[in-house]
């Protein structure tokens, strides 16, 4: 498709003209920025309208991801990148008087997801798109996403988000696609008679591909009411009451659950899962129908992904579907419904595991009560497992066995997961099903987290080796030839430089810290869980205050400490290890003692903007959580695509990176998944490694005598405490092997010439970490799905 300046800015000027009714001296940037998004939106709809009518020519095979998040950010950069369109929107704008940059930052950051699951769906997303996989994503139309988060006092105190409050170009309302669906009431004989009732009404958002190739959509359903309102309450006079319906509604897609950490049995969240998971399984229903095809056809033409076991509640409302709507027999159904369905694993932590009480599932999906019941039977009858491995337990309904008993497949998202998804989350299925669970490594999209997040390093990169590496990423292989080339290394330390110095500008301006870019920029950006040790980076961080302070004149690699994440809002020991970081932080930035050789910067709000601009901008990536606990981690992926070398634990996709770039271009350190088990078990673990450690003992000592709190000198006391008695994150354990790679790094770094191979290798051997990679594995593996590209 070829596309002219003078036909962008036309159709520009159409658009500000027509659609949003302004004249372009009055124009905003707002009205600049949706009549820009309005004219990129047009060259979608070929694609897009392609796409569909190839897939329903070709009777081919559809996947369906469902997904309680979808982390996306903002489309608009994206768009415009994936079809080529950068520099001539540039231009366009700037004749407008406008700056494209500033009008991309505009868009506010849909944020419809907690972290790493939602992100991965996004990423996921755009790959089917790029590679040629006939789509739909399937989730919830929040209308407040993830809370925003601010600092007061060094306190993370948090406030509604609010995306929707602006006209969303990107979405088209398909008030004809809704579906009904029931909650509570009774069973009558074998029907269900549901006691309350909403409308799953869609809205679709297209999905564009690398270089517009091929389109899917994103289908996210608002809840509306089956009456709108109660005339006769409003009649008499009740007007509060009139509206009610309308009210109880629209709380279902209200608001995303906030809280990744910690499960809570809220009748709610059932309610939006069960919500987002009956209208699309009666979407894709009526699609497959519509086509002309029969119901036992199904696992031909529809593959189901159920990312974690948010919406697992998929095999016994699909059986539901298939037997009192289509007249199957149960045990058909059963195995219909196992041959079209996938389960992917997110988590191992016990407490992030979903259990539902049998008296809330009986009482809002009485049916499905049942149909697990029956599941359970039929599964113990036909596979006769050693063990009782039941569904339901403890009068609990357990999700995860649900959803490994409903599918065909069950998958890890790295290597070290799926090996512990079969050893120590389901090893009696895994005996009973053998070959049922597979790994299927994460990724990312190299679009947005290379191309368009990191211009300067793109443009160095198509230099060394050509276009087109954007959709085929293990090109960036051939970096590898140019590394010896000194010309090629100052080009790729130049990039770098840049994107630290827009960043230090963004920092000076945003949070009033100068920061140098000649320091080495050392970044943690994820949720704040224990697991993820953010602690043991901070506590990193006072030792080598601590040291520069007690050798003011001996020569160091000065280092700027980022971080960045939310804490989920009852998640009372992240809490307080974020204002540790802000008390240190303004301790150590005020010191001038210490100067320029070390900051501590902490912006609030951390989101996928944020991650966009801190990564293309890390020397170094913090991937250091507990070994066994981290599923597998994508920003790791993110910052060694970007040429930041890695300090981390064999945990997760570490194990892989570490692989794939070498042992001497990763600072690895830290106990194993199976020492850090044995560890555990070892009395006073903790107190121990603390009495061996001289620095550790210094550190704890300046935070309990209120060096970083004198206002409340015992702030951290409990958290003190926790470290020495509780310290199931071993933070301690390893805490004196962290200060050793921290030591390795500062001496890596001191010799640019060494450091910028180490960078540049990095991001030579991320090409595995395309998600292009993960997609392609899943057709094959899960869904039977060839590429339409
Ligand atoms: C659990 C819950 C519990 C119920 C309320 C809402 C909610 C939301 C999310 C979760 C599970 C979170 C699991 C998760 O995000 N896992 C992350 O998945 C990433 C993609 O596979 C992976 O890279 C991270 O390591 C893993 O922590």
């Amino acid at each position: 498709m070829h596309l002219t300046k003078d036909t962008l800015r036309a159709d520009v000027l159409r658009h500000l003209t027509y659609t949003l009714g302004k004249d372009a001296p009055h124009a905003s940037a707002y009205d600049w920025r949706m009549a820009l998004s309005y004219a990129v939106r047009d060259r979608i709809m070929g694609p897009w309208f392609q796409s569909t009518r190839r897939t329903w020519a070709e009777g081919r095979k559809r996947v369906y991801y469902l997904s309680m998040e979808f982390l996306i950010g903002r489309l608009l950069q994206d768009a415009v990148v994936n079809l080529g369109l950068d520099d001539l929107a540039r231009e366009v704008m700037a004749g407008f008087g406008q700056d494209f940059m500033g009008l991309v930052e505009g868009e506010p950051d849909a944020a419809l997801g907690n972290g790493g699951l939602g992100r991965l769906a996004a990423c996921f997303m755009e790959s089917m798109a790029t590679v040629g996989c006939p789509a739909y994503g399937y989730g919830i139309r929040y209308e407040h996403g993830l809370f925003r988060q601010r600092f007061e006092g060094g306190q993370q105190v948090e406030s509604p988000e609010d995306w929707l409050t602006q006209t969303n170009p990107w979405e088209f309302p398909r008030p004809e696609s809704a579906y009904t669906i029931g909650f509570k009431g009774q069973i009558e004989g074998e029907r269900w008679v549901p006691g309350e009732t909403v409308v799953a009404s869609a809205h679709d958002t297209p999905v564009i591909g690398w270089q517009g190739g091929w389109a899917n959509t994103l289908r996210l359903w608002a809840a509306k009411p089956t009456t709108l309102f109660d005339l006769d309450r409003f009649n008499r006079g009740d007007h509060t009451a009139a509206a009610e319906p309308e009210a109880l509604a629209r709380t279902l897609s209200r608001v995303l659950y906030p809280d990744d950490t910690t499960y809570q049995g809220k009748e709610l969240r059932l309610k939006q899962e069960y919500f987002l998971t009956s209208a699309a399984l009666q979407d894709i229903l009526r699609r497959h129908l519509a086509a002309g095809l029969s119901v036992a056809d199904l696992p031909a033409h529809v593959a189901i992904q159920m990312n974690d076991t948010h919406p697992a509640i998929a095999g016994p409302e699909l059986i539901r579907l298939l037997v009192d709507e289509h007249a199957m027999a149960f045990d058909t159904a059963l195995e219909t419904a196992r041959a079209c369905l996938g389960y992917t694993n997110h988590t191992l932590l016990p407490e992030a595991l979903e259990k539902w009480p049998t008296y809330m599932f009986g009482t809002v999906l009485p049916r499905h009560m049942q149909i697990v019941e029956r599941i359970d039977s039929w599964h113990r009858r036909t596979f006769h497992p050693p063990h009782y491995v039941g569904i339901v337990k403890h009068h609990e309904v357990r999700m995860g066995e649900l959803a490994f008993i409903m599918s065909h497949k069950v998958n890890g998202v790295s290597a070290l997961h799926s090996e512990l998804v079969k050893t120590s989350l389901f090893p009696e299925l895994h005996r009973t099903h053998p070959g049922q669970i597979v790994n299927q490594t994460n990724g990312v999209t190299p679009r947005r987290w290379l191309a368009m997040a990191n211009r300067p390093l793109s443009g160095v990169i198509t230099q060394a080796i050509g276009p087109g590496w954007e959709a085929d990423l293990d090109r960036l292989k051939g970096l590898e030839n140019h590394i010896e080339d000194k010309g090629f290394r100052d080009a790729f330390q130049a990039a770098k430089r840049q994107n630290k110095q827009a960043l230090a500008g963004w920092i000076a301006a945003s949070q009033g810290v100068q920061i140098s870019p000649d320091a080495l920029f050392d970044v943690q950006v994820k949720r704040i869980h224990e697991y993820k040790r953010q602690l043991l980076n901070i506590l990193q961080t006072i030792a080598h205050w601590h040291r520069l302070r007690e050798t003011p004149h001996a020569s160091a690699v000065p280092r700027v400490k980022i971080f960045g994440g939310k804490s989920a809002p009852g998640y009372a020991a992240a809490k307080e290890i974020i204002h540790l970081i802000n008390d240190v932080a303004a301790v150590v930035n005020a010191d001038a003692q210490v100067g320029d050789r070390l900051k501590v910067v902490y912006p609030a709000n951390y989101n996928v903007s944020m991650a966009e601009r801190l990564i293309p901008a890390a020397d170094l990536s913090e991937q250091i959580s507990t070994a066994g606990m981290e599923a597998s981690g994508t920003g790791n992926m993110k910052f060694m695509m970007n040429g930041a070398p890695t300090i981390g634990t064999l945990d997760g996709a570490n194990v892989e990176i570490l692989q794939e770039v070498g042992a001497e271009n990763f600072f690895l350190f830290g106990l194993t998944t199976d020492e850090a088990i044995r560890r555990r078990e070892t009395p006073n673990q903790s107190a121990r490694a603390i009495e061996g450690s001289e620095m550790l003992k210094i550190v704890l000592q300046l935070i309990a005598e209120g060096r970083f709190s004198p206002d409340q000198p015992d702030r951290y006391h409990g958290l003190l405490h926790r470290i020495w008695h509780h310290d199931h994150f071993l933070v301690a354990a390893d805490f004196d092997a962290y200060d050793a790679a921290q030591a390795r790094v500062d001496q890596a770094y001191a010799d640019p010439e060494i450091w910028v191979r180490m960078a540049a290798r990095n991001t030579a051997r991320s090409g595995f970490f395309s998600s292009d990679r993960t997609i392609r594995s899943y057709m094959k593996d899960i869904w039977n799905i060839p590429p339409a590209l």
